[in-house]
This record gives structure tokens, C-alpha cells and sequence, in this order.
């Protein structure tokens, strides 16, 4: 008979890659797939509760805020605030961090930063949607309010990272920093179970990611990329086919089943690029290369940035090894 393995079982099984661990990891991942449950039947229902639209006004970010950013914000700190394995969260939703204090979390060890619905510009026309997680130790002395420096660590300091995605199926992957493993939601049951063992991103691919509509506004380096993609070369498969969904999660879940790359370059609108650091680029990062790929910022390993604030932007280049590889090759021969 075919063995089913829960998230929760999967969690528990492998505690025992972290020796020291007394299980408080595992009670977050738990707390997350929880939430992340929570959040995934409020899309469901999104067309019929009416929150869809807009809450009309900005977030810190000067983006419209939807009402459903908002629910989901809510339902992931209200969750994680009710139990005991974090001392803070940063979002992309607020503009500080939120420092929890009640007794519960006075020995907490880690923190979160999360992009509660990514790609939200897509909820109302029911193309897929994503959360987005990142957890890190903390630096600071526990029992102490959680400092800003607890949140501006490289990504290569991350305890673990992973996204759900809200699409045909909701998925959840994440990493603890041994391999990438991928749930899939049954609604009847009300339980993920293990789908996705052991994601490898193909070595390379043929699809590339990427807002063309932005492209004049391009660094000479991307320019020439996306030229060399569209060039016909059968024995590098080119042209390649060019696949984007507006939603980070849903481009990198295609590129990283299929093989590909994801770019969002700086551009004149977007002078540092659009990708927040802490809470999209370096969970993905993590995430991509632990399932052998690549991610930078076209120079840079994206791990490897120290953070300067919390909603740092940064350029992403993220997917199959040698698509980035040769991207990075352009840019580095055009780099000013
Ligand atoms: P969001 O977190 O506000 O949804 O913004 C991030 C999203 C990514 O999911 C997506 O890849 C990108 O922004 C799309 O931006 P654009 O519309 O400029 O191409
Ligand atoms: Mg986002």
C-alpha cells in the first residue's frame, strides 16, 4: 500500500536533523502550515465574501494595499502570536517590525519575516497567489524585546524558507536547509501530504520569466540576454519560451518544476529592482539552491547580501543553474 506522509509527520521525522532542536522549529512550521490552511480557504471564497479590491489605501511600499493582503497579514501574525516559537515579525505589509512580548514568547528563539499574499495584484482575476516565509534565529539576548538586527541578517543565516501556493492546488515547500520538499493541500481531509519529495530544479531550461513591458527601461546586460533567448539556435533549444504570471511564487513553483529563470532586473521605475530581500528574494534563494539551482542580484549570490534595511529591493536573477549562469554571463560583460 502507497504510504501518505503528512506535513506534520514529515516535520516531526525530521527533527532529528537538527540535534540541539527541542522541537520549537517544528511548532513554527506547524504554526505556518496552520495559517497558511486559514489563508488558502479565505481565497477560496474570495469572489463570494467580497474581499476582493482594494482597501484603498497604500501599504508602506506606496502599493495598493487589497483587502485580502490585509486578512492575510492578520491571520499569519494573530496565528503566530497566539503560540510560542517567535519574539517578531517583519512583513511586507507594515512598515516596522511587530516585537511579541507576552510571557509566552519571552524565551522564543526565532523570528519571521513573511510576504503574507504575494503576487496580490492577481487575486481578482483568480490566477494564483502565494505566502512567502523566511525564519531566522534570533541574534539578539532572548527575553529582551526583538531588535531590527534580528531581522538584517544574510539570507545564508536562515533556519529554514518556504512559500505556499494558492493555485490549482495549494502547495506548500519548504526547506530546512536539507533539500526542498513540497506538500500538496487535500481540502477533504484538511492535511498536506508529501507530493513533491526532494524538488530538484532541472540544471537548465527553456522558459524565462520576465516583465517585457518594462524592457527599455532595462540594463544593457538583460537587454542583450532576453536578445540571445529569442535568438533560433536548435542546439541550445532557443528561442526559449517566455512564461510569466505577475506572481513570484507561481513563476518560480513553474520554473523550479520545469526548469527556468526568473528575472526582475533594476529598471527605471524600479531603480534597486522591485523584489524586497528579506521576505521574497532570500527565502527563494534559499529555497532555489538548496534544490540546486541559483539565485543573485546579476553580480551577487542573493545569500550572501547583508541587509541594510527591512524593506530593502534588490535585482533577482533565480532558477535552473545554467540559465542563470549564462544571464550573469551578459551582465557581467555589459556591467557600466
Ligand atoms: P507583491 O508582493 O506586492 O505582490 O509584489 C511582488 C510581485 C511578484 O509576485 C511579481 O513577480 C512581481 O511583483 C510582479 O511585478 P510587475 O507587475 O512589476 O511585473
Ligand atoms: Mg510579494
Amino acid at each position: 500500500m502507497q504510504r501518505h506522509t503528512t506535513l506534520g509527520e514529515f516535520i516531526i521525522e525530521n527533527q532529528k536533523d537538527f540535534p540541539y532542536a527541542k522541537g520549537e522549529l517544528s511548532a513554527l512550521l506547524s504554526s505556518i502550515r496552520l495559517a497558511g490552511k486559514m489563508v488558502n480557504q479565505e481565497i477560496n471564497k474570495a469572489g463570494l465574501a467580497e474581499i476582493t479590491g482594494a482597501v484603498g489605501h497604500e501599504n508602506v511600499q506606496g502599493e495598493d494595499q487589497m483587502k485580502l493582503d490585509v486578512l492575510a497579514n492578520d491571520l499569519f501574525i494573530s496565528t503566530l502570536r497566539s503560540r510560542g516559537e517567535i519574539c517578531g515579525l517583519g512583513s511586507e505589509e507594515m512598515e516596522d517590525f511587530v516585537s511579541f512580548n507576552d510571557p509566552i514568547h519571552s524565551e522564543a528563539k526565532y523570528v519571521v519575516l513573511i510576504d503574507p499574499l504575494d503576487g496580490s495584484s492577481n487575486i481578482d482575476v483568480n490566477v494564483s497567489v502565494g505566502t512567502i516565509f523566511s525564519i531566522y534565529r534570533r541574534i539578539s539576548p532572548s527575553g529582551s524585546p526583538v531588535q531590527l538586527e534580528d531581522f538584517l541578517q544574510p539570507g545564508n543565516k536562515q533556519v529554514a524558507a518556504g512559500y505556499l501556493i494558492y493555485g490549482t492546488s495549494t502547495i506548500l515547500v519548504y526547506t530546512t536547509g536539507n533539500g526542498v520538499n513540497g506538500f500538496t493541500y487535500d481540502p477533504g481531509i484538511g492535511s498536506f501530504f508529501l507530493s513533491h519529495p526532494k524538488m530538484q530544479a532541472p540544471r537548465d531550461g527553456k522558459i524565462y520569466s520576465i516583465n517585457e513591458g518594462n524592457y527599455i527601461h532595462f540594463p544593457e546586460g538583460v537587454k542583450q540576454y532576453i536578445k540571445w533567448v529569442q535568438e533560433l539556435d536548435e542546439a541550445s533549444n532557443r528561442p526559449f519560451t517566455s512564461r510569466y504570471i505577475g506572481s513570484l511564487v507561481a513563476d518560480f513553483h513553474r520554473n523550479l518544476t520545469k526548469g527556468g529563470i526568473y528575472i526582475y532586473p533594476t529598471g527605471t521605475k524600479a531603480p534597486k529592482g522591485k523584489l524586497r530581500l528579506l521576505y521574497e528574494c532570500n527565502p527563494m534563494a534559499f529555497l532555489i539552491e538548496q534544490a540546486g539551482g541559483k539565485a543573485t542580484d546579476g553580480y551577487t549570490r542573493i545569500l550572501d547580501i547583508q541587509p541594510e534595511e527591512l524593506h530593502q529591493r534588490v535585482p533577482f536573477f533565480c532558477g535552473s543553474m545554467k540559465m542563470v549562469e549564462k544571464a550573469e554571463e551578459f551582465m557581467a560583460k555589459h556591467r557600466k
